[in-house]
C-alpha cells in the first residue's frame, strides 16, 4: 500500500521528492486514503476523550476570530525585503544609524515557551500569520523557532517543527524570522556532534531562518565557534551571544562584572559576528545596571546591540527603556496580550512609551492591537499549560532561576512529590549554584543546576554534607555530565571538590566535547529509518532523529497510528469533543470531513468503550482502550 500511495503521489511523480518527503506528506503513510484517514481521525478524537482527559467534561470554548485585514497597509516593505534588498553589510550600516528603537516580537517563540510551556500549535500561528506579516511589518524580527519549541512540536504537539517553520515563511515573507539556538547544544539538551550542528544551521537557513541567536549555556566562547562559523557561511544573519547573570552593580557579586561581559563580547565581535546579543534568561538585569552594560558596550564594539529580557520581577519595561536610552540598537518585546511575568516586556508598552522622543518606533499599535486580540482570546484554549504565577516576583534575583526554567521546575517538583517544598527547592537551587562553581544558568546548565536542587532536597544534602554524603550516592545524570566537561567549560572551571564526588573515579575533560564525539553517520540512520518506518528520509527527519532518537520515533509512530493530526482545532487535539459537539477538519484543500461525538459507551469486560461519532453524516462507531 505505501509504495502505491508514494507512486501515485505526485510530486514523486514528477522527481521532485529527492528532499521532500513526510514532512510534507505525512498522508503517505496512510493505505485507503481518506476512508482510512476519517477513522484515524477519530481514533484520535476517541483517544483524546477517553485516554488524555479520562472521560471529564470539557470545557466550553468561545469562537476566536482571527484578525482583520486592512488594504491600506499591505504593500509596505518589511525588514526581510530590506535585508534581501541592501545586502547584510549594508544591512547592518542600516541598523547602527537608525535613530528609532527597533523591536523584535517573540510571541511565536519564547512568550509561549515561558507562558504555556511551549504549548502554541502550528495551527494558530498559520491562522494568524497573513495578518502578522502585514500589521508588522516595521519589526526587526519575529522570534519564531528554536529553543524549545522544536522539541516541544515533536514530543507534545505531534507535528513537524520543519513544517511550521516552512509554511509560516511562506505565509510571512517580509519579515525577518530569528532563531534559537544553543549553539553544540543545537535545540537539545546535550553536545551533539559537530556534523549534526552544521547540518542544522544549514538546513534551518534554508528553510527560512534570517538570524541565527547563538548562545552557549556556560558562555563558553570555544563552544560558540563551529556553531558561529557555519552560520556565518550561510550568509544569514549572526546574532552571538552573552548571557547575562548576576548583577554589574552589587560589589559582592564579582565573578561576572562589567569586565566579563565587555570581554565576551570583544571575542564575540572578533569571530564576526553581526549583531552582539545580551540575553538576560532569568530577568536580571536591572534598569540601572542596562543602562551601565549598554553604555560600556556601545563604546567598546562596533556592531549593534540587541537585547533580551524577561519580566519576571516586574522592571521588564524599564530595563529595555533605561537600554534604549544608553543606545540598544534593538529589544526583545512580546504582544502584550502575551507579555509580561515569565514572558517579555511588553511592546506595545514599548512603543508608547517611546513616543514623541527620539527613539520613537513608529510602530503604529493599530494592528498589533489586533493580533494581540486574538493571543488573548486564544491563551484561553491553552489555559491548562499557564503557570500558577500571578504577578510579579522581585525575588528572582535571589534565586536566578530563568524565565522558562522557573514555571516548569514547580511541576518537577510536584511529580517527585515535593510539592510542599518548593521553596526549600528554590533555596537549594542557589546552593546548588555556589556548589557548582556559580555558573551561567540557562538551557541546559540550568537543568544541571535544577536537577542538582531536587536531588539535595530529596537526599536532605547541603554545601556542608554534601561532599561527604554525595560518596555513597549516584548524582542526577545531568550533573556527572557537566562534571565531566561534557557540557564545557564554565567561568573558573568546575570546582574540584565536587567534581571529584561526582565523578567516582571517571577522568574529566577539558577539551570543547565536539572534538572527542564521533561525526553522527548520516547514511545508516537514513537507513534504519527508511527501513523501520518505510520512507525516505531526507535530512530534516535524519537531523530530528539525531536530536531525539525516541521521542521522533514516539512522533513517526504517532503519525502511523493517527495519520496527520495537524489541521484539528486546538480544543479538540487538547480536550477532544463533547457529546453532541461537531468540528470540521480540512485534511486537504477543499476535503473537509465533519465529526460529531453521539456518544461515549461504558468500559466492557475487555477494557474498551465504544465511542459513537458521525463522520460526515454516517454513524461510525470506533473502539477505545480505556488505560485508566
Ligand atoms: C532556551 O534555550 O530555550 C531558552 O529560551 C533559554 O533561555
Ligand atoms: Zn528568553
Amino acid at each position: 500500500g505505501f509504495l502505491i500511495n508514494v507512486l501515485n503521489n505526485k510530486i514523486f511523480a514528477n522527481g521532485k521528492c529527492s528532499t521532500k518527503f513526510i514532512d510534507e506528506n505525512p498522508d503517505l503513510f496512510d493505505i485507503k486514503e481518506s476512508k482510512d484517514r476519517g477513522t484515524k481521525l477519530l481514533q484520535f478524537i476517541g483517544n483524546t476523550i477517553v485516554n488524555e482527559n479520562k472521560c471529564s467534561k470539557k470545557p466550553k470554548f468561545q469562537t476566536i476570530y482571527t484578525p482583520r485585514l486592512e488594504d491600506s497597509i499591505v504593500n509596505k516593505e518589511g525588514s526581510r525585503d530590506l535585508f534581501n534588498k541592501l545586502g547584510k553589510k549594508k544591512y547592518i550600516d542600516t541598523i547602527k544609524n537608525e535613530k528609532k528603537l527597533l523591536i523584535t516580537d517573540t510571541t511565536m517563540r519564547d512568550a509561549h515557551q515561558s507562558l504555556l510551556a511551549t504549548r502554541l500549535r502550528s495551527y494558530d500561528l498559520l491562522k494568524v500569520a497573513k495578518p502578522t506579516n502585514e500589521y508588522m511589518k516595521d519589526l526587526f524580527s519575529l522570534e519564531m523557532w528554536g529553543g524549545a519549541t522544536y522539541d516541544v512540536a515533536y514530543r507534545f504537539l505531534k507535528e513537524s517543527p520543519w513544517l511550521r517553520l516552512e509554511r509560516l515563511r511562506e505565509e510571512i515573507p517580509n519579515i525577518m524570522f530569528q532563531m534559537l539556538f544553543r549553539a553544540s547544544n543545537g535545540v537539545g539538551y546535550k553536545n551533539y556532534p559537530d556534523n549534526v550542528i552544521n547540518e542544522f544551521l544549514k538546513e534551518s537557513a534554508n528553510k527560512g531562518i534570517d538570524i541565527f541567536r547563538i548562545f552557549d549555556s556556560l558562555n563558553w566562547v570555544e563552544n560558540m565557534k563551529p556553531s558561529i562559523y557555519t552560520a556565518l557561511e550561510t550568509g544569514k544573519i549572526v546574532e552571538s551571544t552573552i548571557c547575562y547573570t548576576g548583577d554589574i552593580l552589587d560589589p559582592s557579586k564579582s565573578k561576572y562584572n562589567l569586565e566579563y561581559y565587555i570581554n565576551m563580547a570583544k571575542q564575540l565581535e572578533e569571530l564576526g559576528s553581526d549583531i552582539i546579543c545580551i540575553k538576560d534568561m532569568a530577568g536580571l538585569l536591572k534598569p540601572y545596571a542596562a543602562y551601565k552594560l549598554i553604555k560600556e558596550l556601545k563604546a567598546n564594539v562596533d556592531a549593534p546591540i540587541h537585547l533580551h529580557t524577561h519580566d519576571t520581577s516586574g522592571n521588564g519595561v524599564a530595563t529595555l527603556l533605561m537600554a534604549s536610552e544608553a543606545g540598544v540598537d534593538i529589544v526583545d518585546t512580546a504582544l502584550e496580550t502575551m507579555s509580561s511575568l515569565t514572558s517579555q516586556p511588553s511592546l506595545n508598552a514599548i512603543v508608547e512609551a517611546l513616543k514623541n522622543t527620539e527613539r520613537d518606533t513608529k510602530i503604529d499599535l493599530y494592528g498589533y492591537e489586533e493580533l494581540g486580540n486574538y493571543y488573548k482570546d486564544l491563551r484561553k484554549v491553552y489555559s491548562k499549560f499557564e503557570s500558577d504565577l500571578s504577578n510579579p516576583s522581585a525575588e528572582i534575583y535571589k534565586y536566578e532561576i530563568p524565565g522558562g526554567q522557573y514555571t516548569n521546575l514547580k511541576p518537577q517538583a510536584d511529580s517527585l512529590g515535593l510539592s510542599d517544598k518548593f521553596d526549600q527547592v528554590k533555596e537549594k537551587y542557589k546552593e546548588s549554584n555556589d556548589i557548582l562553581g556559580d555558573i551561567i544558568k540557562v538551557t541546559p546548565s540550568s537543568k544541571v543546576v535544577g536537577d542538582l536542587a531536587i536531588f539535595m532536597v530529596k537526599n536532605k544534602l547541603d554545601k556542608n554534607n554534601i561532599l561527604i554524603e554525595g560518596k555513597n550516592l549516584a548524582f542526577p545524570d545531568s550533573v556527572v555530565d557537566y562534571c565531566k566537561g561534557m557540557i564545557g567549560q564554565p567561568e573558573g572551571g568546575i570546582p574540584k571538590d565536587i567534581q571529584k564526588i561526582v565523578l567516582k573515579g571517571d577522568k574529566p575533560i577539558t577539551t570543547r566535547p565536539g572534538t572527542l564525539i564521533e561525526n553522527e553517520n548520516f547514511e545508516s540512520i537514513k537507513n534504519y529509518l527508511d527501513d523501520k518506518f518505510k520512507m525516505d528520509s531526507n535530512i530534516r527527519n535524519i537531523l530530528s532523529y539525531t536530536l531525539y532518537p525516541k521521542v521522533y520515533e514516539d512522533y513517526l509512530k504517532h503519525l502511523q497510528l493517527y495519520n496527520d493530526i495537524s489541521k484539528l482545532e486546538s480544543h479538540v487535539y487538547f480536550y477532544g469533543l463533547s457529546i453532541g459537539e461537531e468540528c470540521e477538519v480540512e485534511i486537504e484543500e477543499g476535503k473537509v470531513l465533519t465529526i460529531k461525538l453521539i456518544e461515549i459507551g461504558d468500559v466492557k469486560e475487555d477494557g474498551t468503550r465504544t465511542l459513537s461519532f458521525e463522520l460526515n453524516g454516517m454513524i461510525r462507531d470506533i473502539e477505545i482502550k480505556d488505560n485508566n
